[in-house]
């Protein structure tokens, strides 16, 4: 059984996106961040970074538990322990990792200043709105770009890469961004919502 440790924020959708996609049985520990859950003794055990999300998963390799955080090492795990959404051929595998740390490197960490910056911060300072919301505008210009003429970010199939990116696309509006002003983006986006899998992720936690 694997036990997800999470909270209903990009970063912990992913993980239940993907779940759900594999049909990977698995339950739910909510982890209060607005609360400071994330720095229990025992949260910090499995996550040592204080961020969710993580897992536990009771029959990890070789038969043994294993204790995993950081999004992108989970989607990993969780795609190659079902043999599905990375692909195997050696190509498109490293096509579709190199879009993973593309979510990760980048559209995380900038999108997630914008919506801080923009929504959270205790007072609004116009050069940190504008420094993210202009690299939120780039990225999302990279990413129309490379949609145009195909389906996925990666390889022929919808992989951990879209999986990875999709929830940061569906906080557009908390990032000052319209999809009408990235079409091929919002067809990909569009595209995705209609999937039950991700529908049911992004109710997680309840
Ligand atoms: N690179 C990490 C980022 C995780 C992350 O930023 N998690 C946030 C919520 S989206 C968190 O737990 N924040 C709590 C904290 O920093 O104290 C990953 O992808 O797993």
């Amino acid at each position: 059984m694997i036990t997800l440790y999470t909270w209903g924020t990009p970063n912990g959708q992913k993980i239940s996106i993907a779940l759900e996609e594999l049909q990977l049985p698995y339950e739910v520990r909510p982890v209060d961040i607005t609360r400071g859950e994330q720095f229990d003794p025992a949260f910090l055990a499995i996550s040592p970074n204080n961020k969710i999300p993580a897992i536990v998963d009771s029959d990890g390799p070789g038969g043994e538990p294993i204790a995993l955080f950081e999004s992108g090492a989970i989607l990993i795990y969780l795609a190659e322990k079902a043999g599905r959404l990375l692909p195997a051929g050696p190509r498109s595998r490293y096509e579709t990792l190199q879009w993973l740390m593309m979510q990760m490197g980048s559209v995380g960490p900038m999108l997630g200043q914008a919506h801080h910056f923009r929504r959270f911060a205790p007072e609004k300072i116009p050069y940190a709105i504008e420094r993210y919301t202009k690299e939120t505008a780039r990225i999302y210009g990279v990413l129309d770009k490379h949609l145009a003429g195909r389906e996925w970010l990666a390889g022929e199939q919808y992989s951990i890469a879209d999986i990875a990116t999709w929830p940061w696309i569906a906080r557009h509006e908390w990032q000052g961004m319209d999809l009408v002003d990235f079409p091929n983006l919002r067809r990909w986006f569009d595209t995705i919502a209609t999937r039950p899998a991700v529908q049911r992720g992004m109710e997680i936690p309840r």
